[in-house]
């Protein structure tokens, strides 16, 4: 389909506006541009990069990859798509991501319908016309029936504030948004601030290359084997034999992910201590032995019960003390001030054994931070490193960052990013925010995002939205959002969701600790994909409980 035949649309507009405006062409956009355009609407997809990919598109730094299992992160509405893409990597580097979500565009066509290298700066809501009025970077104007907000948990960079920055004659390099051109390290005496996954996958590859590496360490966090390799035919048979089980599994898991290994797996069934302790280090080494999520689901109480978490955490530490030849080091290395999988469990590739090499040593900044950049390189504690490139992987703002960057605008003129500035992100589900009617957000903030395969979610909730519209399209419908009850029932209960579990306890992005000033609030739902699928289903069936549905202004005067 070409963007030429949509000018026939559902609701009839215009041909200089459309039904539905996607903003973000990475997965969770790329999906809800394909399924609204079946549906008949007219759809238009706006990115302010320079090609399709999201995340994938910005964060192309050395030893970029997904923790997922490709066969699992990847889209499952389509079986010509499921069954004719080949990966070649258990857990697909970045680049084999970018070919695989443009072989997407392409194969479905996309392309006509995204325009790129244009940002969403504002947005306005038109009460009068239930309309959303959109101005681009370009300086186009667009307006749009539904607004669909698909940009991303973490592609919102954090801006570290460092010191005297400018003042640096080297060259600065954000994970967040790596050169396209490739970066030389050779001969070069390369710092690395920041030690999350993007930092832990990068550092083993830039100390291949780099004369000298020194990596600036503000917390240790817990980090596994990645235990890619290459994907296995027989492997990638039984998954394509068996997707159709494997998929719907796959949503009746906490994570989102039902392959450990080479095997299908349910959700845990027993508590950590109900089982002897050899069967207790059993279930730790086949996680340590499968992949990233399967800790999180690998006894029931892992996630609530600090004696439990404490067994896997030791269970890890050991294996990390075990890697590092300088105790010393290995120490400053060993997490101990969360619990292990409060903060993102990063997966790591030669991560720990890098530095048992000559060529770089790591430096505790836990007490002091970065004083500031000078000239020649930057000071940490009072002493002055010197390098030729400081490469930043230094985070995002995630969940919120992306959406409160933009100027959105409601109803009586309400903005969202003061609001969320002030409470903290108010949504119904991650879904909706009252004020802000006809605006759908995918992924966003308070759903299971950061705890559910996001591919999978957002198909999911593209498809709820997809059935929204077309209610309100059967019925006369012309405005939809939630009710403010149903808003704060959803974030007390998020909180209290999480108050139930050791997140609380850990300064981590999910609850918006690494963003000075942020409203500490736990930003992902940790109740699991069941219970939130059947809280919107159920209230879908019940002619859409905790959302207000209008009819239009001019229709209701002329009644
Ligand atoms: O960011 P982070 P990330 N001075 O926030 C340090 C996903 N992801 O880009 O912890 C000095 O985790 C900061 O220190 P501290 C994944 O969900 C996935 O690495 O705040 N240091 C920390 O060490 C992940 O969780 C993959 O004390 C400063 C680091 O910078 C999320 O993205 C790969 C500082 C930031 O770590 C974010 O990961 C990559 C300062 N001013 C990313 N400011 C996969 O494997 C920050 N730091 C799929």
């Amino acid at each position: 389909m070409t963007a030429t035949s949509h000018q026939q649309s559902v609701s009839g507009s215009s041909a200089d506006s459309f039904d539905i405006v996607v903003i973000g062409a990475g997965y969770a956009g790329l999906y809800a541009l394909h399924y609204y355009r079946k549906l008949g609407y007219r759809v238009r997809l706006y990115d302010k990069a320079g090609g399709v990919g999201g995340t994938w598109y910005w964060n192309r730094y050395p030893g970029a990859r997904v923790d997922i299992e490709s066969m699992e992160y990847s889209y499952s509405f389509s079986e010509d798509i499921q069954q004719n893409w080949q990966w070649s990597e258990r857990y697909a580097s970045q680049p084999e991501l970018m070919r695989y979500l443009n072989w997407v565009a392409d194969r479905l066509e996309l392309r006509p319908d995204i325009q790129l290298n244009s940002e969403m700066k504002t947005a306005r809501y038109d009460e009068a016309a239930d309309r959303w009025h959109l101005g681009l970077s370009t300086g186009e104007s667009v307006a749009t029936r539904f607004l669909v907000l698909a940009t991303g948990i973490l592609s919102a960079a954090k801006d570290p504030q460092f010191k005297n920055r400018e003042r640096f004659k080297g060259a600065v390099y954000f994970t967040s948004s790596w050169p396209h051109d490739p970066v030389s390290f050779k001969g070069k005496r390369v710092a690395v601030i920041g030690t999350g996954s993007s930092g832990i996958q990068s550092i083993p590859e830039i100390a291949k290359e780099a004369a000298h590496l020194t990596v600036f360490q503000r917390s240790a966090n817990f980090a596994v084997p990645s235990c890619n390799r290459p994907m296995e035919p027989e492997f990638e048979r039984w998954v394509k034999d068996n997707y159709l089980e494997i998929r719907e599994r796959e949503l009746r898991t906490h994570v989102g992910c039902a392959i450990v290994g080479n095997e299908i797996r349910a959700n845990p069934t027993k508590a950590t201590f109900e089982v002897s302790e050899e069967e207790r280090l059993e279930a730790f080494e086949r996680c340590w032995n499968a992949a990233n999520f399967s800790y999180y689901t690998v006894f029931t109480d892992i996630l609530t019960d600090k004696r439990a978490n404490d067994a896997l955490g030791d269970f890890i530490r050991d294996r990390i003390r075990a890697q590092v030849k300088d105790p010393k080091v290995a120490e400053l290395l060993t997490p101990h001030d969360h619990p292990v999988l409060t903060r993102r469990l990063c997966a790591e590739n030669g991560y720990y054994l890098t530095y048992n090499r000559d060529n770089v040593l790591l430096v505790d900044i836990s007490k002091s931070g970065i004083d500031e950049f000078t000239e020649k390189g930057l000071k940490a504690g009072g002493k002055e490193y010197e390098f030729d490139i400081i490469v930043c992987a230094t985070g995002f703002d995630a969940m919120t960052g992306s959406i409160m960057r933009m100027d959105i605008h409601g109803r009586g003129g309400r903005q969202m990013s003061r609001e969320w500035a002030e409470k903290g992100a108010r949504t119904r589900a991650g879904m909706m925010s009252e004020g802000y009617p006809n605006l759908f957000m995918l992924n966003g903030p308070t759903s299971p995002a950061a705890f559910f395969q996001p591919v999978l979610l957002g198909e999911w909730q593209t498809r709820w939205f997809g059935r929204l519209m077309r209610r309100m399209d059967q019925r006369g419908f012309t405005a939809v959002e939630p009710t403010v009850e149903a808003e704060n029932e959803w974030i007390q209960h998020n909180i209290e969701v999480a108050d139930h579990t050791l997140f609380p306890l850990a300064k981590s992005w999910y609850m918006g600790d690494n963003v000075p000033g942020k409203p500490r609030v736990i930003l992902s739902y940790l109740g699991g994909f069941s219970l939130y699928r059947s809280t919107l289903e159920a209230s879908e069936d019940n002619k859409y409980t905790g959302f207000k549905l209008e009819r239009a202004k001019l229709s209701q005067a002329a009644e």
